[in-house]
């Protein structure tokens, strides 16, 4: 039985605005059809002066190591999707569904200050988010959020498209006008690996220097934003071009017109962004 301060506490940590996010976020996911069963995880970077009003953040319920060293990320606070726990419960269930967790001084693990209620522990893929972080940290100090899910039409994509960053990203530009004011440097592509090992995680981190997608073929999509709703929108609009690529080469008559790549180079030229130039 929770003590009624316990329950007091639950309930004021629930108001906090990242919570809401995630519950909001993760059931919307789930809602498009991206995160089936467990699929998918969030992890998202918060300052403790955001924490600090729900949280006492020095009683630590439990430690947990990390099977990979990350000592960048030490004194940093993160709320994180749980493993094994389905993006469809995570509204009625956040206390069991997510953590809110503060890495170590030496970066080998991690406090868990509230949530996994259940002896649960931070998502399988936490690697590829912590190594991700660390990545667009380095690029770009404002970066918070690492999204990953299995959206339909790109592992869809992934099956009938040339595994190419090249192609698939210039391919995604042109099934929709915004795509490559969105993401102008387009999208990185890994080989089919492993899920939830470390070695996928430090290979999806890598294209993270550069992108702020990567696709993991056959399986899903990752996506990095200085907020959730940047890493949501740039998967949306990835998923979207997908979708609209998935319907058109459905279409008995084929591709009848696209967009040429001089109208790209007009986009972006209205737009101020910067293709990649390697891409266009
Ligand atoms: O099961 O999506 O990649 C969670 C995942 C693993
Ligand atoms: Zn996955």
């Amino acid at each position: 039985m929770k003590k009624f301060e316990e329950v007091q506490n639950e309930r004021l940590l629930l108001d906090a605005p990242f919570v809401k996010e995630m519950m909001e976020t993760t059931y919307n996911m789930w809602r498009f059809g991206w995160d089936e069963r467990n699929g998918g995880n969030i992890s998202y970077l918060l300052k403790e002066e955001e924490v600090s009003p729900y949280i006492d953040t020095n009683q630590v319920l439990r430690t947990i190591p990390l099977d990979f060293p990350v000592v960048e990320l030490a004194n940093m606070f993160f709320i994180v999707t749980g493993s094994g726990k389905y993006f469809k419960n995570v509204r009625s269930n956040p206390a069991d569904c997510l953590a809110i967790i503060k890495v170590n001084d030496d970066g080998n693990s991690a406090d868990l200050l509230w949530g996994l209620e259940g002896d649960g522990v931070p998502t399988s893929e936490l690697s590829a988010h912590f190594r991700s972080h660390i990545t667009r940290l380095d690029k770009d100090p404002n970066h918070r959020v690492i999204m990953h899910n299995h959206a339909t039409n790109i592992i869809a994509m992934t099956f009938t498209h040339q595994l190419n960053e090249k192609n698939f990203s210039k391919t995604l530009w042109t099934m929709c006008t915004e795509c490559i004011v969105v993401f102008p440097e387009g999208v990185a592509i890994l080989p089919w690996m492993v899920p939830g090992t470390d070695e996928i995680g430090k290979e999806t981190a890598k294209k993270m220097t550069d992108y702020r997608l990567v696709i993991w073929p056959h399986h899903g999509i990752f996506g990095a934003g200085q907020s959730i709703d940047e890493a949501f929108g740039l998967i949306e609009t990835a998923e979207k071009a997908a979708q609209i690529y998935m319907l058109v080469n459905s279409h008995q008559g084929g591709m009848k017109q696209a967009i040429t790549d001089q109208e790209l180079i007009e986009l972006a030229q209205v737009f101020g962004v910067e293709p990649n130039s390697e891409f266009l």
